[in-house]
């Protein structure tokens, strides 16, 4: 083997095992800061941080957008069916009850994806209890706090690296 060769093989890290991309919708960048009492005092950064680690013990990549503006979460959505981005995981916050859009953008890219809310939606106003999202979604969980978050990556997890 040259010397190039060589060195390019030990710079080169081998690829990930799974792709996994996490969204989060419009005002979960207060996480942490506002209302606490019903959304906890783990900011977005928490969730990210612990994520990250626990993707990167498996082998995977994790990576975490927010946006508070619809048009920003479908462009990263589509731009995920070109990326390899294997799970979605998505709380898609306030949109969960009126994005079509999104849901649409999920749709076309057919990205398997889990469907995360920290709250109760099914506890709260009635108009919180329909989701655009929960029939397509591989599985769904609310009520859970932060953890959940944790939850939705162990499955995506063993999805994508035992499938
Ligand atoms: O429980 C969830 O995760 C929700 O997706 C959160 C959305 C709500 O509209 C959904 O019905 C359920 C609201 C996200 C707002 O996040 C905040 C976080 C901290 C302070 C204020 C808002």
């Amino acid at each position: 083997m040259t010397q190039s060769k060589r060195k390019k093989s030990a710079e080169t890290p081998p690829p990930p095992k799974a792709r996994v991309l996490v969204l989060h919708g419009p005002n979960l960048n207060l996480l942490g800061v506002r209302e606490p009492e019903i959304y906890g005092h783990t900011t977005l950064s928490d969730i990210h941080a612990a994520m990250d680690a626990r993707g990167r013990a498996a082998g995977a990549v994790v990576e975490s957008f927010q946006s508070n503006h619809e048009g920003q979460l479908i462009d990263r959505i589509q731009a995920a069916g070109s990326e390899g981005v294997d799970f979605i995981i998505i709380n898609p916050a306030g949109y969960t009850h009126t994005s079509v859009a999104m849901r649409d953008a999920l749709a076309a890219v057919a990205i398997p994806y889990v469907e995360v809310h920290l709250s109760n939606i099914h506890a709260r106003e009635p108009f919180r209890h329909h989701s655009y999202f929960s029939d397509r979604a591989a599985g769904v969980i609310c009520g859970l706090g932060a953890y959940g978050y944790m939850a939705a990556l162990e499955f995506a997890l063993s999805h994508t690296l035992h499938t």
